[in-house]
């Protein structure tokens, strides 16, 4: 699975929120029960080592995704809690794309 999210970090560890607050868009892509994140996806698919501001892929491994009906500011966005208590929140063009993430990150 691998689409254009917009993407933001809210907490680093669970007591630390995270730093940089901000929202990007970055194009996603599930490889191996990891989450990798590119600028776009003609990188993603012929520079696959020149990951979103170098980042590393997060492990997917005891992670999980759910629809967070809390955050009010946009639409069709989910929330990923990684096994190390870090937390992303994921904002789908709709509501099939975001129910798509969730089964896939959920099932693996
Ligand atoms: C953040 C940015 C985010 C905002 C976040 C800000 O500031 O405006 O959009 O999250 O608020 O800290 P900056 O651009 O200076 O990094 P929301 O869009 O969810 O409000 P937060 O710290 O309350 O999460």
């Amino acid at each position: 699975l691998e689409g254009t999210l917009f993407r933001k970090h809210e907490w680093q560890s669970e007591y630390v929120k995270a730093a940089v607050r901000k929202w990007n868009k970055v194009y996603t892509v599930l490889r191996n029960s990891q989450i990798f994140f590119y600028p776009d996806s003609k990188t993603a698919h012929s520079k696959p080592e020149k990951t979103f501001q170098g980042e590393d892929p997060l492990s997917l491994n005891d992670a999980t995704a759910s629809e967070d009906k809390f955050y009010k500011k946009k639409k069709h966005v989910f929330r990923l809690v990684l096994k190390n208590k870090m937390e992303y929140l994921f904002q789908a063009k709709d509501e099939e794309e975001m129910n798509t993430w969730i089964s896939r990150i959920n099932s693996l």
